[in-house]
């Protein structure tokens, strides 16, 4: 009989060891589980190709995205799955921006012209925007002659290139006006259209670093101008 109870001791002590050992393991467990969703290391800014609103990514690490405009998203943990909610930027209240891009060039660094048209073409508002060299204006404050609720067309001019139209803006504009690639070649830029005017300056400019014929910005006025004239021969710009 003692000896049956002093097993039982000895097994109830194990039992009780035992017990102490799966709380540890647990409570090591629960609290290494929490520190690594909590505090894990983040790759931070991951950037691959660029993602289109409503993609669902299922990432394999804990990550922060961030986009084009310095918005950060997340973090995301691993294998959770992130729909892209990310819209194109919002102009703030009364304001607006706008972007383009010169065709071959890299800098558009520009003060543009832009023109808003009513529903009968007339022009009823033009301003000079400026905008940095990727292109883009700041906010803009919306002009008192454009009602809301109103359609217009929105023409940019850019020096030496044509005109490009945005038609049907219903105002305000839900985000900025992107006036997309200009093309270039209208180097005698007061007609709107690619010609023989223009195929004329660039001869007389042949083989010299002319900044308006050099329309690629290469230093050098040559065949590669000419084949960018040549492909917007006889083009004109929207207005
Ligand atoms: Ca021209
Ligand atoms: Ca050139």
């Amino acid at each position: 009989m003692e000896n049956f109870v002093k097993f039982k001791l000895e097994k109830s002590d194990f039992k009780n060891k035992r017990f102490v050992i799966l709380c540890v393991i647990f409570v090591f467990s629960f609290f290494s589980f929490v520190f690594l969703k909590k505090a894990g290391p983040i790759i931070p800014y991951l950037r691959t190709a660029p993602v289109s609103v409503g993609t669902s990514i299922t990432n394999t690490a804990r990550v922060v995205y961030e986009d084009d405009s310095g918005g950060s998203y997340g973090p995301v943990y691993s294998n959770e799955a992130i729909v892209f909610k990310i819209a194109a930027p919002v102009s703030p209240a009364n304001k607006f921006s706008i972007q383009f891009s010169k065709e071959r060039q890299t800098n558009y660094q520009e003060a543009a012209t832009l023109r808003f048209k009513n529903a009968s073409g007339q022009i009823v508002r033009e301003m000079t925007v400026s905008t940095n060299v990727s292109g883009k204006s700041g906010d803009i404050n919306n002009p008192a002659e454009l009602v809301n609720g109103q359609s217009y067309g929105c023409v940019l001019k850019v020096r030496y290139h044509l005109t490009k139209r945005i038609d049907n803006v219903v105002w305000p504009p839900s985000s900025f006006l992107d006036f997309g690639e200009l093309l270039a070649g209208n180097l005698i830029d007061t007609d709107n259209t690619v010609d023989s005017a223009d195929f004329s300056y660039l001869g007389s400019k042949w083989r010299t670093n002319d900044s308006v014929a050099d329309i690629n910005k290469d230093g050098i006025v040559n065949a590669i101008d000419w084949g960018i004239m040549n492909k917007n021969w006889h083009i004109t710009g929207t207005e």
